[in-house]
């Protein structure tokens, strides 16, 4: 890289970590992406001089209140909500609400940003956003819950709006918190709107939003094994986390004719030797979605199959890995166990999954490798389809949903190929989706003027 271009990035950070410098997760995520768009900005006299990225890494605005519940013992608890409206050049802010016990102002701020690129890349008009709460949901009643959500949104409703910031779920968020949240907006501010997305079928919701975010992590990974005349039927599958994006992922691995051989939780990872197949997955829908329990209960269903306490499933020989649980959740030990053992694709459904030094080995090694932002822009795609729907009060079918879905996938494999193909015909998609979704945003913030 010529000298003059790293010393710009190494002047951005240092001003970005002078700001931030307690924010690890944000400097990582905004880090990342300096490394690749800076030289861009360079090359490029419209948006050089601007200080268009050092606008973009702070939040137009960030919201953080008290939220004061009451458990089913009648002891008060005091959580502390959050939400960071990042950008809004493109379209009202969008994101998702994450309610797990490290949830802090770095973790939602690495989101948003994440957000505002990843959302440019699904082609629809939507800015980014994050928000949550350290709440930990596990172990909680069905009522607690409902008293959370309703506490919190009675916080987060005058902040919000279908044309002003629509959440959605996140970890910790599915569709039981969403109804919940969405039945406190409705009765606080008296209007049934689209203010989030993720809602049930019979109260506006989409067809194949549950699916959505694993499908297109799916999706995304077909269309990179094309690009070598690979496909994913008859490849062993390794997959981290089982829930909601992960559970998915797996649905589609299988229906593509992949081998799924782990699922994990936060306690460790269930391998099976003889695969993951739809039966098998179906009872971990039912495990996790309905009985709230733990995936190593799966060995004692089907004893063949082996759980690995305190382990990530990264040293599971694989050809295809689909991180799904949570952030830096593949190190770079990781990556190597992965190559070693002839991994040809890693497809992120999860955000930000790997570490810097695990992505740095997979360009080294020229592996297919697919950041989050792109690869799992499906389920947010997928929202703002339900917007859509929600506009137009209208519902579309499944099959038309997911005709759009892979639609999008693919444009956003293509939008990455364009800015992300090196000379020896290796495709650096890091690099290609944070160039392709910072110029949308930044050709609408030129147009905007200094505000
Ligand atoms: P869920 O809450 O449904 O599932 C999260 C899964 O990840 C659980 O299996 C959970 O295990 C595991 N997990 C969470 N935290 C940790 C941790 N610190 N260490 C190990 N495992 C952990 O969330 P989603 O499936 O919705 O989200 C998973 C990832 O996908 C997140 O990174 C999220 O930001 C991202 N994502 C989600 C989208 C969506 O539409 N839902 C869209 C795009 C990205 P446990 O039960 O033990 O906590
Ligand atoms: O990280 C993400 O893209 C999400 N959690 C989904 C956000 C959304 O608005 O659907």
């Amino acid at each position: 890289m010529h000298v003059d271009t790293q010393s710009a990035i190494d002047n951005f950070m240092s001003e970005v970590r002078s700001r931030n410098g307690h924010e690890p997760e944000f400097l990582q995520a905004v880090q990342e992406v300096a490394d690749t768009v800076i030289p861009y900005i360079v090359q490029h006299d419209i948006y050089h001089g601007k200080n268009i990225l050092l606008r973009m890494v702070e939040p137009e605005r960030l919201i953080s209140f008290r939220v004061a519940w009451v458990d089913d013992k009648g002891e008060i608890h005091v959580n502390r909500g959050y939400r960071i409206q990042m950008n809004s050049a493109i379209g009202p802010y969008k994101g998702g609400l994450r309610f797990h016990p490290t949830v802090n102002a770095s973790v939602l701020k690495f989101l948003a940003f994440e957000q505002v690129f990843k959302n440019s890349l699904t082609t629809l008009p939507m800015g980014g956003a994050k928000g949550g709460s350290d709440f930990d949901p596990k172990g909680k009643s069905d009522d607690e819950i409902m008293r959370f959500c309703h506490a919190f949104m009675s916080e987060l409703c005058r902040h919000i709006g279908p044309n002003t910031d629509v959440p959605a779920g996140d970890i910790g968020v599915g569709a039981r918190e969403i109804g919940y949240l969405f039945g406190a907006y409705k009765k606080t501010r008296n209007e049934f709107t689209g203010v989030l997305t993720g809602k049930g079928l019979s109260w506006g919701g989409s067809q194949i939003r549950p699916e959505a975010t694993g499908y297109g992590t799916v999706y995304f990974a077909q269309s990179m094994l094309q690009t070598k005349g690979e496909s994913i039927e008859g490849k062993n599958v390794v997959i981290s986390g089982s829930g909601n994006v992960a559970q998915f992922a797996a649905e589609k691995v299988l229906q593509l004719g992949g081998k799924v051989l782990t699922l994990s939780d936060s306690g460790g990872y269930i391998y099976d030797p003889d695969g993951i197949d739809e039966q098998k997955l179906t009872f971990v829908m039912d495990l996790k979605n309905n009985k709230r329990g733990r995936i190593m209960t799966y060995v004692k269903e089907y004893p063949k199959a082996t759980y690995h306490e305190g382990k990530r499933p990264w040293d599971v020989k694989c050809q295809i890995a689909l991180p799904c649980a949570t952030q830096n959740e593949l190190t770079g030990e990781d990556a190597n166990q992965l190559i070693k053992n002839g991994v040809i694709a890693v497809s992120e459904g999860a955000n930000m999954p790997s570490t810097p030094e695990a992505i740095h080995l997979f360009h080294d090694h020229k592996i297919l490798f697919a950041p989050g932002k792109a690869s799992n822009a499906g389920g947010v795609a997928t929202s703002g389809l339900e917007m859509s729907q929600n506009s137009l009060r209208i519902s579309w079918t499944r099959e038309e949903v997911d005709v759009k879905l892979r639609s999008i996938m693919s444009d956003i494999h293509d939008a990455c190929t364009h800015y992300g193909m090196e000379e020896d015909g290796y495709c650096n998609y890091v690099k290609g989706a944070n160039i392709a979704g910072f110029v949308k945003v930044a050709d609408a913030m030129l147009a905007q003027g200094v505000i």
